[in-house]
């Protein structure tokens, strides 16, 4: 099998070659955004909205993009071709780039683009039949004030160290709050709610980003009738809730069966939820950019 091409700024390397300076300013100092995208049978899914939340953050931290939406298309879609992808995992990271120590972003002449397209190594299957557990992290979500969650930026210790906790006590995921105490999100899943009828999630003024998977579910759950309301949710609601999942690129919608030793619902993964991860399958498998 040819090894993996990665692409950096116009060229694509082997893996082995794929480098950036130690002085780019991601490694140094967390400056710069990303995305984590999916490829689905060929088609990248959803990979307008990607690029939209892309420019959004590049606006939010005063990068300026030097390449224009199709572009930055042009080298998702090359990336999967080149490594032969009909799915897989497409990591698009932008980087103020190349400059002196000191965190100003004016010794950074040009920004850095980086696209890797791998194959997916997803939850086990079981999770999905069976449903997860998790627990609520004691570290909280960082403020709003102090960094838009919207922003998906390269600064992931707050949720690294919430990961850390959820594994030191032998769990995948946990639930992380914040600063007022209410809901705002998985370490890197948003969370959801089905209660008496009604689909529940955090506003991203809770500390939610905005994620694609998220605004897809919220679309399955209007389609199939559901009132979907985007409010401030407590531990006490999560415990108490119909049902519980978690959205993300990588790991789309997966049930959650127990949080902080409370069982949900009937204690198996609910059919609201098993509906909406049915309907996604079937719109990741049937829409999206087409890479050739
Ligand atoms: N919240 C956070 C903090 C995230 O990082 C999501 C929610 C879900 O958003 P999407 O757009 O994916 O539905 C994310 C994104 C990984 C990885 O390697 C995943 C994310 C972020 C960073 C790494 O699994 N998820």
């Amino acid at each position: 099998m040819a090894p993996m091409e990665v692409y950096i700024d116009g060229k694509f390397l082997p893996k082995a070659e794929a480098k950036v300076s130690v002085f780019d300013h991601g490694f140094l100092y967390g400056d710069g955004i990303f995305e984590g995208i999916r490829l689905y049978a060929g088609n990248v899914f959803r990979l307008d909205e990607h690029l939209e939340r892309l420019e959004m953050s590049a606006t939010a931290i005063c990068l300026s993009l030097p390449w224009s939406r199709q572009a930055i298309s042009d080298i998702v879609c090359e990336s999967c071709r080149r490594n032969n992808l009909a799915d897989g995992y497409i990591r698009l990271v932008i980087s103020r780039g190349t400059g002196d120590l000191g965190l100003s972003p004016k010794n950074c002449p040009a920004p850095s683009i980086v696209c890797i397209a791998d194959k997916i190594s997803l939850y086990p299957e079981a999770l999905y039949t069976q449903g997860m557990r998790i627990i609520t992290s004691p570290t909280r979500r960082i403020s709003p004030a102090a960094l838009p969650p919207m922003i998906k930026s390269l600064n992931y210790l707050n949720n690294i160290l919430a990961k850390i906790e959820a594994q030191q006590h032998g769990f995948h995921e946990c639930l992380m709050l914040n600063e007022q105490g209410f809901v705002a999100e998985c370490t890197g899943d948003n969370v959801f709610l089905v209660h008496k009828g009604r689909l529940l999630t955090p506003a991203a003024h809770a500390g939610a980003l905005i994620g694609i998977t998220r605004q897809v579910s919220m679309e399955i759950a209007r389609e199939l009738g559901l009132e979907v309301v985007e409010t401030n949710l407590t531990r006490y609601d999560v415990w108490n809730a119909d049902e519980c999942f978690l959205t993300g690129t990588a790991a789309e919608v997966i049930p959650v069966i127990e949080v902080d030793a409370r069982v949900i619902g009937s204690g198996k993964p609910g059919p609201v939820t098993g509906r909406i991860l049915e309907v996604f399958r079937r719109k990741a498998a049937a829409e999206g950019t087409r890479i050739r």
